[in-house]
């Protein structure tokens, strides 16, 4: 199949999905064409079957806001013609399957028709996508897909019970390419970072407030007063400055590495013991499944899709959103005894099977042959 992916080109988690399953897509012998603004961070291989197409705003005086939408759309008209692309598959709903819906409409004109799979990810549904100013066009967008996706059940609870939703939905979770994770060949030069006695803890996320990156500072400074431990701290974004203050007052900074955005997060994730992820809300927490596919436990709270992840009691344990004093009893409970953290480690891999991109992707390739099946009977 010839498979348009359109998608945010950043470190964000649909774009990285986007971005993984394009890859493998690609693999299985599809043609695969990235449209966006920037080539998508993860894409680091341009081959025969794997193309990517900018598009481009020029900037104009008189607008206050360039018109992203409006370039999306044309430039997929433009690449579905030039291409010969059969199917648009769209991962976050806003602008995405908004501008798609255009493209399509103005491709039937021309008697071109392309049908449209839409991928919600979480934010663009529980936090923008639900606001008053946006409701009504993600609405029409999401009915207006010729299939829709989610990347949990809680996501498609979600959007069933925040919009009007006449599309049926299906639930495809996030996937992981589990050989990228296969760590028994290294010792994953954990001596960089800490000593023997020190246990190695992690986060990693976009540091927007939706992360609550203060309760992740809270239970590493209860943890460190306990165990001896050291924080990776992996991203950037807006909650950067106030996180380095407070390790500054909290006198941990010496205890915290700031790694800024990282492509090495499977290094990092080699050598971390507990993984953190206290988010207010989190539609599945790729983050959380790339930790346990490298054998880490995870902490986290209990929102959204992450019991659908991180299974309580054997891969890690969910706390209720904000509940510092919670997550740090069971994050010391699984650091405490070395033979527990092993095998909370041993468990989270095992939860991690279950998303192997072999079992996933082909449900991907599923919807598009059914989507394109029914289109052509209509
Ligand atoms: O969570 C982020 O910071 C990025 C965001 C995105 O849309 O790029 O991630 C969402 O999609 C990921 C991939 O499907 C999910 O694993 C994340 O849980 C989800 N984030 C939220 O729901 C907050």
């Amino acid at each position: 199949m010839k498979i348009g992916i359109v998608c945010y080109p950043t470190f964000g988690g649909s774009g990285v999905v986007a971005t993984e399953l394009g890859l493998e897509l690609s693999k299985r012998g599809h043609e695969i064409h990235f449209i966006t603004y920037n080539q998508p961070v993860r894409l680091e291989l341009i081959s025969n079957n794997v193309h990517y197409h900018e598009v481009n705003v020029p900037e104009y005086p008189l607008f206050h806001y360039q018109p992203y939408e409006l370039a999306l759309s044309s430039k997929l008209v433009n690449m579905v013609k030039q291409h010969g692309i059969e199917i648009l598959h769209v991962h976050y709903a806003i602008p995405h399957a908004y501008a798609a819906y255009m493209a399509k409409k103005m491709l039937q004109e021309e008697g071109i028709y392309v049908p449209i799979v839409t991928t919600l990810h979480g934010t663009d549904i529980t936090l923008v996508g639900s606001h008053p100013f946006y409701k009504p066009a993600v609405t029409f967008s999401i009915n207006k897909s010729d299939a829709v996706t989610t990347v949990s059940q809680s996501l498609k609870d979600d959007t069933l019970r925040l919009f009007d939703i006449k599309n049926d939905i299906n639930v495809v979770p996030n996937f992981i390419d589990l050989e990228k994770y296969n760590h028994s060949f290294t010792d994953c030069q954990r001596g960089m970072m800490a000593n023997d006695e020190e246990k190695i803890i992690t986060h990693i996320s976009n540091l927007r407030p939706v992360k609550r990156v203060q309760d992740v500072i809270s239970v590493f400074y209860n943890i460190q007063k306990e165990i001896p431990a050291k924080l990776m701290f992996i991203g950037e974004g807006p909650e950067k400055e106030s996180v380095e203050l407070r390790c500054q007052e909290l006198g941990i900074f010496d205890k915290v590495v700031f790694f800024g955005r990282s492509n090495e997060i499977d290094k990092i994730l080699c050598f971390s013991d507990l993984f953190l992820l206290p988010s207010q809300t989190e539609s599945f927490g790729l983050a959380a499944l790339e930790a346990m596919a490298s054998g880490v436990a995870v902490i986290s709270s209990n929102t959204g899709g992450l019991p659908e992840v991180n299974i309580h009691g054997e891969s890690g344990f969910l706390s209720d959103v904000g509940d510092i004093d919670d997550m740090t009893k069971n994050a010391l409970h699984i650091l405490s005894d070395e033979n527990r953290l092993k095998t909370f480690k041993a468990n989270a891999r095992k939860a991690a099977l279950k998303f192997d991109l072999h079992a996933i992707v082909p449900q991907y390739e599923a919807i598009y042959q059914d989507t394109l099946a029914k289109c052509l009977v209509l």
